[in-house]
């Protein structure tokens, strides 16, 4: 009988592990039927823009964090996949930050160009996932939303890939139930315009506080004041920002700060970070981890230990994205094919114990580069993935990390190098604060200037 595989999600990982079988398809290799069950209508995962917020049309969670003019967060050198550059699917180089619309294109022609999109059963939502381990097999519950029936089928291997920034970790502050203004979380963060002239408070000091602080900005807001529970994010933001302590509690408009201070705002966008949320797994077989670089039970980061059929892909935090997903799924293929064999239970968790001590010893943003590179270097090495200059991708996060000290609205205006093609990416026609256009058609538009190289 044909081995069954079950690929829970078509986002970036999801479609990672899709390549890797098919990279191995093409080189001669026999696959197992592969069916990746995902619940939107289309692959991209959170890269697929929605407007909906809550439910989507079927009553499911809607998947979507990401918000209209969202740009690339980190330099698209430091994610390229490294068997598809950019070059090669925009026909040219192109500038380093891009708009999500470019993102979901580069994405989508991969995977086009690999023709595993009728391995994909799209508006399938994943309700519930069984191991017998009588018959060694997994059974998968899913919806599918269209027909609203449910239908179950047996897997052989489960891999997870239904990422972690989309169920909100929603803290309560004393007093926010009666805030008169728009409390949301970012989560639900769709327009910046709606916060034009507005007071803005943003509860978190991480990626989504940084970004939609600097969206609403660009946009309008008026002021934008960040609340930070263990440090403040400590870029050098123009006067229009201000960083407080954690806040304490809201009385009418005023927010009120735990060193005693206070400030008037008109909106609170809580952005305090997601939970990993697998509602479909039972307890046995449930990732539980904060947002971290390591999460522990699993081994090389992928497999959970008590049960190793299971797979997770991307649930770390991230510095490296669609490179280290592509690193993640070619070994996991390589385990399933039988190429690489897994060590004991025990053995695998001395690996994954001794991984998360050295996580835990990294006291910095570069040893955190660090660590997250070494943990894609150990995968790399031991497959088929085109190998490519990982150390050279952690030198760009140094100078990503440089560039955003130096200039926190405008690190996008930069360009960096490929590791890949070595090609300096262009500089983009339009300094990323006045850039209002996010489309796609407007970034590719032609720009005249020349890039300049930097170093650290
Ligand atoms: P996702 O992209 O989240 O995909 C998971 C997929 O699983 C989705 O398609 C979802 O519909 C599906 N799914 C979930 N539950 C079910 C179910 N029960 N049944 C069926 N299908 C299901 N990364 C970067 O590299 N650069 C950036 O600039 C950047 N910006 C970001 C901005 C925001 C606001 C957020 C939230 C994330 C950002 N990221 C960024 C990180 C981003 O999450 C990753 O780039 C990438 O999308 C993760 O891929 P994934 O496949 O693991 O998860
Ligand atoms: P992160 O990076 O997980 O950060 C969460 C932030 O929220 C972080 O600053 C936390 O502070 C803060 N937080 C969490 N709980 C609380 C409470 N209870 N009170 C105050 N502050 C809190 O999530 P992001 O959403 O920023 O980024 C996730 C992804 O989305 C990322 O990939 C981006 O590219 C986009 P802490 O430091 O833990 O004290």
């Amino acid at each position: 009988m044909t081995m069954r595989i079950a690929i829970l999600g078509a986002g970036p990982s999801g479609l990672a592990q899709l390549r890797a079988f098919e990279s191995a398809r093409r080189g001669g290799a026999e696959v197992p039927e592969i069916v990746c069950f995902e619940k939107q209508s289309d692959l991209g995962g959170m890269w697929n823009y929605t407007w909906r917020t809550g439910l989507d049309a079927y009553g499911e969670p809607v998947h979507g964090s990401m918000y209209r003019y969202l740009w690339s967060n980190g330099p698209k050198e430091a994610l390229e996949f490294a068997d598809y550059s950019f070059e090669e699917h925009f026909g040219r180089p192109i500038a380093s930050y891009p708009p999500r619309a470019v993102l979901r294109d580069y994405i989508m022609g991969r995977i086009e160009k690999s023709g595993v999109r009728d391995q994909i059963r799209f508006n399938m939502a994943v309700q519930w996932v069984d191991y017998s381990e009588e018959t060694e097999r997994f059974t998968v519950t899913v919806r599918d939303l269209k027909k609203d029936e449910l239908l179950t089928e047996e897997f052989d291997r489960v891999i997870v890939a239904t990422g972690h920034f989309s169920t909100p970790n929603a803290p309560f502050f004393e007093g926010v139930d009666r805030f008169p203004g728009r409390v949301l979380h970012a989560h639900d963060f769709r327009d910046a315009c709606e916060f034009a002239d507005k007071d803005l408070l943003l509860v978190g000091a991480s990626y989504s506080a940084e970004d939609i602080g600097t969206q609403c900005y660009k946009y309008g807001a008026r002021s934008v004041t960040f609340s930070y529970r263990s440090a403040p994010t400590g870029y050098d933001w123009p006067a229009a920002f201000e960083e407080k302590p954690l806040l304490q509690r809201v009385e009418g408009t005023t927010a009120h700060f735990i060193d005693g201070s206070s400030k008037q705002v008109d909106a609170i966008v809580l952005c305090t970070g997601y939970q990993h949320h697998f509602p479909f797994l039972p307890d046995a077989l449930t990732l539980r981890t904060r947002n971290r670089l390591y999460p522990g039970d699993l081994y090389k980061g992928v497999f959970w230990i008590d049960n190793p059929k299971l797979i997770y892909l991307g649930m770390q935090d991230q510095y490296y994205t669609f490179n280290m997903f592509d690193a993640q799924a070619w070994y996991a293929r390589d385990v399933i094919l039988g190429k690489i064999a897994l060590p004991s239970a025990d053995a695998m968790r001395v690996d994954s114990t001794a991984w998360l001590a050295r996580e835990e010893a990294t006291t910095s943003a570069e040893q955190d580069i660090d660590f997250q590179t070494e943990y894609v270097r150990d995968l790399l090495d031991a497959t088929d993935y085109p190998d490519f200059n990982v150390e050279a991708v952690a030198t760009l996060f140094k100078q990503w990390k440089h560039d955003k000290k130096d200039d926190i609205l405008g690190y996008r205006n930069y360009s960096y190098r490929s590791v890949l093609t070595g090609t300096l990416a262009p500089l983009h026609h339009t300094p990323w604060m006045q850039a209002m256009d996010d489309s796609l058609e407007a970034f590719l538009a032609d720009s005249e200037l020349e890039p300049q190289e930097r170093l650290i």
